[in-house]
């Protein structure tokens, strides 16, 4: 567990040991947005207003939605937390705000969202996270620049010169809320900095325009432990690359770094009705062991329909991943990045002695790996713990009694003259076991 605490983050600021280990997190998209059905940005890109968003609000009526439906479902999929939008851009709370009337007790859900949410996830045993944008284009006193639904209507531009002063009191009132009337909150997610933003006629905001430092203190001081993102503009927090893979670990000298990759199911945040582009479980299971082997975590999004469920095919993708979890979760809860180099097509998570071997594709009968010779005690594929041979420096492992350990020396004869001291030689089946992605688990010596 030693390479698991061996992670860089500053002192006093909360405890992401939890985080470490969970690895896999579901971030919820979910608002007002959900109705529009065409991406959670719908409001800024068709530059749709306050007053044409209205319809949504007047009409939003998440009839289906149960948070303890979707607390156990999150749990059958393997996930350790979530992340609920509390307030997305658009503005619309989903707490019950005393700060706004814009919030979901006003619609005909008529219930605070986040208060369910939050008891029906810790019910499960998973660690709860909020995530909170900045950016708010229903408030009157925010500032216009060129994200705004209004950045082109010269008359609400006139009649609301922005007054990031107040905008910033309020926002920071509503953090506030959150930490102090739903009990412990383990990750709070802020949305987004752009302080180097330049539009000619505006330009972005960051840590100034948030008070950045002042948000920080307060919520230290009312949740200790809470995590935070890096998107405050603070340099500090859970990195968190968005809807892209790192291409190499994210070591900064020795220590793992803590990070998270946020990917969606079909490029869109919000529920997308028309939005083809999903991705198939095998990838999804593949971007979450890319990151694990990075040292990450991955945090997973659904955009839930406007009746608060979740469509077929976000189900079906889930189901399939849940099922890869259910028999290799021990290859991704508690892993970081490996100090070996994975062969071609293949990733290495580690956990202490036991090294995961994720093998994308799979190979003829044999697989030579690099600098692992001498260092296995044992070996077996976990999706149904059988047993895989593989010779090293001392020769081939166990008994040498059926014709497939035939098959192997023969390999290792062939192969001498490139066989490494250093090297091993695992022996496959033909047969590929049918799971998404199949691995193997090596049990390294002391
Ligand atoms: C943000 C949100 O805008 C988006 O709707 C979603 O919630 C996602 C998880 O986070 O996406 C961003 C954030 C920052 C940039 C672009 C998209 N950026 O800095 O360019």
């Amino acid at each position: 567990m030693e390479m698991i605490k061996n992670f860089e983050w500053p002192d006093d600021y909360g405890n992401p040991e939890w985080f470490m280990e969970d690895r896999f997190g579901l971030f919820i998209h979910f608002g007002l947005f959900s109705a529009a059905a065409r991406h959670e940005w719908v409001m800024t890109l068709e530059q749709i207003g306050k007053d044409g968003y209205q319809k949504y609000f007047d009409n939003f009526n998440p009839d289906l939605l149960d948070a303890r439906k979707w607390a156990k479902k999150a749990k059958a999929a393997g996930f350790k937390y979530a992340v609920l939008t509390a307030k997305h851009h658009e503005g619309f709370a989903l707490w019950d705000t005393a700060l706004s009337d814009y919030k979901i007790s006003n619609t005909a859900y008529g219930r605070d969202l986040v208060k369910e949410y939050v008891e029906a996830f810790r019910a499960e045993g998973l660690q709860v996270g909020l995530y909170f944008s900045l950016i708010d284009w229903n408030h009157p006193d925010f500032l216009v620049d060129g994200y705004h639904p209004e950045r082109n209507n010269k008359e609400y531009i006139e009649n609301h010169p922005g007054d990031m002063e107040s905008y910033t009191k309020f926002m920071h009132g509503q953090v506030r809320e959150l930490l102090t009337n739903y009990g412990k909150i383990d990750y709070l997610w802020f949305d987004f900095s752009y302080a180097n933003r330049d539009w000619g006629d505006s330009v972005g905001k960051g840590r100034e325009d948030w008070k950045s430092e002042e948000l920080e203190k307060m919520i230290l001081s009312l949740q200790p432990d809470i995590i935070l993102n890096d998107r405050l503009d603070l340099g500090r927090g859970v990195g968190t690359p968005e809807q892209y893979q790192r291409n190499a670990k994210m070591e900064n000298g020795k220590k793992q770094l803590v990070w998270e990759a946020c990917q969606t199911l079909n490029g869109s945040w919000g529920y997308d009705r028309d939005n083809l582009d999903w991705k198939t479980p095998e990838m999804v299971t593949k971007l979450l062991i890319d990151t694990v082997s990075k040292g990450g975590n991955m945090l997973l999004n659904i955009g839930p329909n406007a009746r608060g469920e979740w469509d077929a095919k976000t189900e079906e993708i889930l189901g399939r991943v849940g099922e890869w979890m259910r028999l290799h979760g021990r290859a991704i809860y508690g892993c970081g990045a490996s100090e070996f180099d994975a062969p071609a097509d293949a990733r290495f998570t580690q956990n202490g002695n036991r090294l995961y071997l994720h093998l994308f594709s799979w190979p003829y009968r044999t697989l030579l790996i690099e600098k692992l010779g001498g260092k296995v005690a044992y070996a077996q594929l976990v999706n149904d713990n059988s047993e895989i041979k593989y010779i090293q420096d001392e020769g081939l492992s166990g008994k040498r009694k059926s014709h497939k350990d035939l098959n192997a020396e023969v390999t290792e004869i062939h192969i001498k003259d490139k066989f490494e001291d250093n090297s091993l030689l695992v022996t496959l089946p033909v047969q590929r076991p049918d799971v998404l992605v199949p691995v193997i688990e090596f049990i390294l010596k002391d």
